[in-house]
């Protein structure tokens, strides 16, 4: 063990598995009362309800409906974009009817060579739509974007910061595979910082949501924009709403999760390094903890999420049962092999407990009880791979993303 010691900030990070502790994970097929949940049925209408609850009340906060005044402006449109390959449309989706709306960006890219309406990846982006590709077209963000040496300067995204995330947007590939591929900021939703609240929807909407900003996170707010996406994509003639995948990569996988475990119209999730609060078990003490993500960012989860800092078993709900929520969709969850910090055995750990679950609707999981060896994927309605190499969302990743939504929608790749 002993890398990440800088992240541990005074608090002993963990990296020795025979440290790790024991410990009893609360089973989602279990009812308050004790009985035992043995039809997907009963899972639906009796215990998801319930666990879903849970996690707002414990870990994430409340999710506020659609607001009744949303609506949505085409910014512009160009059907010649990347060469010809792709129509890219950038789209603002205004959250109240008010003529300065709190709003968000949608920048999508739609293929031109496939008979439409076309599957498609979502997933919110760290540092604006701009960062995700070069392409000169895509608009710069006007708010507050976390400082980078490539091109964030002083808060503000400049040009310098074109495709200063391309590497983890295969743009042309998704393309080519006949998939659209939509994206936003997430800092339009909340600007990832202590006091990004202040200036985010947590506040902005706080009369129209009729929600508190305490009763909710940063998590939750960049959730709820993603199921905002939604609402526009299923008023969009060339993208097929019924195959939406879901996918973000370490906090924005967090937030992907949540999203899909409250809005059952993402078809397909993915988890890529979501760690702590995400796909990891929260009980096993490995890598980041309970406490040390309440310590770096406090803003992220609902206050109560605090009371486990020092007691994770004492929470009604551990991250398999978020995992859970996802069945009977496919899921996919992968880690990265120097992604100690997210723990990648807590990751695989939680999604093979997610299984009982999928089996009461007939669905296979991983098909192995053990970790896989590094870069072979398993799994069937329940996909995992672990890769090597660091923290982030790469190629590798990409394509097994690409095969499992696929398989799953049953739609062969067609240049
Ligand atoms: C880390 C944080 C992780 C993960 C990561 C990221 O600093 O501790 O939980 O969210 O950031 O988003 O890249």
């Amino acid at each position: 063990g002993g890398i990440h010691l800088a992240q541990g900030q005074g608090i002993t990070v963990n990296y020795d598995e025979a440290k790790v502790g024991t410990y009893t994970l609360p089973d989602p097929l279990r009812l308050p009362d004790g009985t035992a949940v043995t039809t997907a049925r009963q899972w639906e209408q009796q215990a998801r309800p319930d666990v879903l609850n849970l996690f707002k009340e414990h870990v994430y906060g409340q999710m506020p409906a659609k607001p009744a005044g949303l609506r949505f402006k085409i910014r512009n449109e160009n059907k010649n974009a990347l060469n010809g390959l792709a129509t890219r449309k950038q789209v603002t989706i205004y959250f109240t009817p008010a003529a300065d709306a709190p709003s968000m960006e949608v920048l999508l890219y739609i293929p031109n060579k496939v008979q439409g309406p076309v599957p498609a990846f979502v997933g919110l982006n760290f540092y604006g739509n701009q960062s995700i590709h070069p392409d000169k077209g895509i608009l710069l963000p006007t708010r507050w974007v976390n400082n980078n040496p490539k091109g964030v300067v002083n808060n503000k995204a400049t040009e310098a910061s074109r495709g200063l995330q391309a590497s983890r947007w295969p743009v042309e590939e998704l393309m080519k595979q006949g998939f659209a591929l939509v994206t936003a900021y997430y800092g339009d939703l909340e600007p990832d910082h202590v006091d990004g609240w202040k200036t985010g929807i947590r506040t902005t909407l706080n009369d129209e949501l009729k929600i508190k900003e305490d009763e909710w996170g940063a998590i939750g707010a960049w959730a709820w924009g993603l199921s905002r996406i939604m609402d526009y994509l299923e008023k969009d003639k060339s993208i097929n709403a019924g195959q939406v995948a879901l996918t973000g990569h370490s906090r924005i996988g967090k937030a992907a999760l949540w999203a899909a475990a409250n809005d059952n119209r993402f078809a397909l999730v993915i988890s890529n390094d979501s760690g702590e609060g995400g796909a990891a078990l929260a009980r096993r003490n490995y890598g980041e903890t309970i406490a040390q993500i309440n310590r770096s960012f406090p803003h992220w989860f609902n206050p109560t999420y605090k009371n486990y800092n020092q007691a994770p078993e004492k929470m009604p709900v551990d991250q398999h049962m978020l995992l859970a929520l996802m069945a009977p969709r496919p899921l996919y969850v992968n880690s990265a092999l120097e992604d100690q910090w997210a723990d990648p055995r807590g990751e695989f750990l939680s999604a093979l407990q997610a299984e009982p679950v999928y089996q009461l609707y007939q669905k296979k999981g991983l098909g192995v009880t053990e970790m896989p060896p590094v870069e072979k994927p398993v799994g069937e309605t329940i996909g995992y791979h672990i890769r090597n190499g660091k923290h982030d969302i790469n190629a590798y990743d990409w394509q097994q993303h690409i095969a499992f939504a696929q398989k799953h929608f049953k739609k062969k790749a067609k240049p």
